[in-house]
């Protein structure tokens, strides 16, 4: 019931990918960037070794964690801005926020006996009911091949636009499977989750979010990248973890761009907002808060519409 795949080459047009991502829920890029995922995973390799399972089943007893990826590898830090996956936000997230960013970065290593994970949508952090659009963008990048038998994430294509209390059948989940290198890219709204790993080897995967810049970030990223880590980072992804304004207005310190911390000189004029973050900001397709619905204006042509005369207690 749940079909095949939908794979799609890395050299596909953007637009199509995204329109794909927005119908499906999901899209996996085959070979998108296998150096960097071989990279990757040589910096973290000892790091995943070291560290410990997971304390509670959701997180997995058999699977190791790491957070905080851009002090941990400098492979991870192309990645995150990888242009493909700029370009899916850019479509994805930018008609809903000025600025988007980086909501969460981690390793999700399923070792050999690992359970599957309870399948979840990660937009359910934020309080509002499905679907809505993306709000969340989440990519799984391959750090080792993906398999139905590795514990490859587990996916429920088209869940994204379900009602919000369905939950999949299981004849509709299938298992992104991927070669290393590849990227599973989706929307908050998508039914997913670690498979149960029944191979011999370990499922090592790197999860990089993406959200609108007017949410909070989900891995608080000025705790894990203090100005004194981050100001050797490259600008694009110190501005991406949260070194810049979410929109206009949004974010400053002491009435100035956040950015300006890590830059060595902070003469000039303090700005909350620039032309390009309100021109940015004008485009942005407003959303209406969950069902609430508007009420209806009524027709009232010709009267006075001075809020202070129509107060009951103002007789
Ligand atoms: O490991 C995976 O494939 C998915 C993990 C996941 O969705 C999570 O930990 O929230």
């Amino acid at each position: 019931m749940a079909g095949s795949l939908n794979v799609v080459a890395p050299d596909l047009a953007h637009d199509a990918m995204a329109e794909a991502l927005l119908e499906h829920g999901y899209i996996v890029i085959e070979d998108l960037a296998p150096d960097l995922t071989a990279r990757a995973f040589a910096e973290l390799a000892p790091q995943i070794e070291a560290a410990p399972f997971g304390s509670t089943e959701f997180l997995g007893l058999r699977t190791k964690r790491l957070g905080s990826l851009f002090r941990r590898s400098m492979a991870a830090r192309e990645m995150v801005v990888h242009p493909t996956v700029m370009a899916l936000c850019d479509r994805l997230l930018l008609p809903h926020c000025a600025r988007y960013q980086l909501n969460f970065s981690g390793v999700m290593h399923l070792e050999p006996g690992a359970d599957g994970q309870t399948l979840h949508r990660d937009g359910v952090l934020y309080p509002l009911l499905h679907p809505h659009p993306p709000m969340v963008m989440p990519v799984m990048w391959a750090l080792s091949d993906f398999t139905a038998e590795n514990g490859g994430t587990q996916i429920a294509p088209g869940s994204h636009l379900w009602d919000h209390d369905r939950v999949p059948f299981t004849d509709e989940v299938v298992s992104a499977e991927m070669p290393a290198g590849s990227a599973l890219i989706y929307t908050g709204g998508l039914y997913h989750g670690g498979g149960p790993n029944r191979g011999n080897s370990a499922r090592t995967g790197m999860a990089l979010q993406y959200s609108l810049g007017w949410l909070r970030q989900e891995e608080n990223q000025y705790l894990a990248n203090p100005p004194e880590v981050a100001k050797d980072y490259p600008e694009r992804l110190q501005r991406l973890i949260g070194y810049d304004f979410g929109g206009p207005y949004l974010g400053f310190v002491d009435g100035d761009n956040p950015h300006r911390l890590l830059e060595g000189d902070r003469d000039g004029i303090a700005e909350r907002t620039n032309p390009e973050l309100d021109a940015a900001a004008d485009k942005i397709e407003w959303l209406r808060w969950g069902e609430m619905a508007a009420v209806a204006t009524p027709d009232r042509a010709g009267e006075t519409t001075d809020a202070a005369t129509k107060r009951p207690d103002n007789g």
